[in-house]
């Protein structure tokens, strides 16, 4: 089975380097023959993921500050330029204060709490609003998710309400796109050595914990987070929504 998503048309958000999910994620979509428009934050980022883009089949790259309605709006602009549908869109970001992910919990204040709600929760809906209109021909969004949404885990503290609350509206999203035949899901993945996971300390015990007790033995890797969402871009997973799904070698199901 090749070519799992020939002739389609993606949009991902949140490439910032070659270790970032969404860059795996565009490689497989690459791989699967998708045409892709990526996005980046900040004109700093402009030229890496330019860069990045050379080896992928990329047809635009375009600016999106997700705490933006105006980044948004322009963002569906170049898209409806393009004169094609677009059949998926991959939201791969997030985003708290890195104090907010070092202390107690209990001491989050509201304006931390409401950052990580704005960028990593909200941003899905406003970008489910943008781009909906969009995909004529029905699609699928997927969003990137990860276990501390329904556990404690140990340092996640506001980014796991901030997840909960986007599994959530990824549910309800997926019940008010599903009539225009667009799907929407999340995959958790299990921990994986990103530019978000790299500030984390004891990160590195974190994967040796992962590798000794986790089901397959072994820590997640992005390929396979990349493809599952070519799975559920694609033809494969048209009757899957509303749906979290875990691409964490297991880990999810162990009490203990
Ligand atoms: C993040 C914090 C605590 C524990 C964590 C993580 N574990 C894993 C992550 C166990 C796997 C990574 N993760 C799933 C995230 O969603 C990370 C989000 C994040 C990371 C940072 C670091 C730098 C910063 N802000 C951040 N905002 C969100 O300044």
């Amino acid at each position: 089975m090749s070519h799992l998503l020939e002739g389609k048309f993606a949009l991902i958000l949140g490439i910032a380097n070659r270790w970032s999910l969404a860059y795996a994620i565009a490689q497989a979509f690459s791989r699967e023959g998708a045409t892709l428009a990526l996005t980046y934050l900040g004109e700093r980022q402009k030229q890496a993921i330019e860069e990045l883009a050379k080896d992928l089949c990329v047809s635009t790259v375009l600016p999106c500050d997700v705490t933006k309605d105006e980044d948004l709006t322009a963002l569906a602009d170049s898209l409806s330029d393009a004169g094609r549908p677009l059949h998926a869109v991959v939201h791969s970001l997030a985003f708290a204060n890195r104090e907010d992910l070092a202390r107690p919990f209990v001491d989050t204040g509201r304006e931390g709490f409401l950052l990580a709600q704005n960028v990593s929760a909200y941003s899905l809906v406003a970008v489910a609003r943008a781009t909906a209109p969009l995909m004529t021909e029905g699609g699928s969004l997927t969003t990137l998710t990860y276990l501390g949404a329904t556990r404690v885990v140990p340092n996640y503290n506001v980014m796991g309400v901030a997840k909960a609350a986007l599994e959530a509206a990824m549910r309800y999203l997926a019940s008010d796109l599903g009539e225009r035949q667009i799907r929407v899901n999340a995959i958790s993945a299990g921990p994986i050595k990103t530019a978000s996971a790299r500030a984390i300390k004891d990160f590195s015990t974190i994967l040796d914990t992962i590798q000794n007790r986790a089901p397959l033995r072994r820590n997640t890797e992005p390929g396979e987070v990349a493809d599952t969402a070519v799975f559920l871009a694609s033809e494969l997973g048209r009757g899957v929504t509303g749906n979290v799904l875990f691409v964490d070698s297991g880990m999810q199901v162990m009490g203990f």
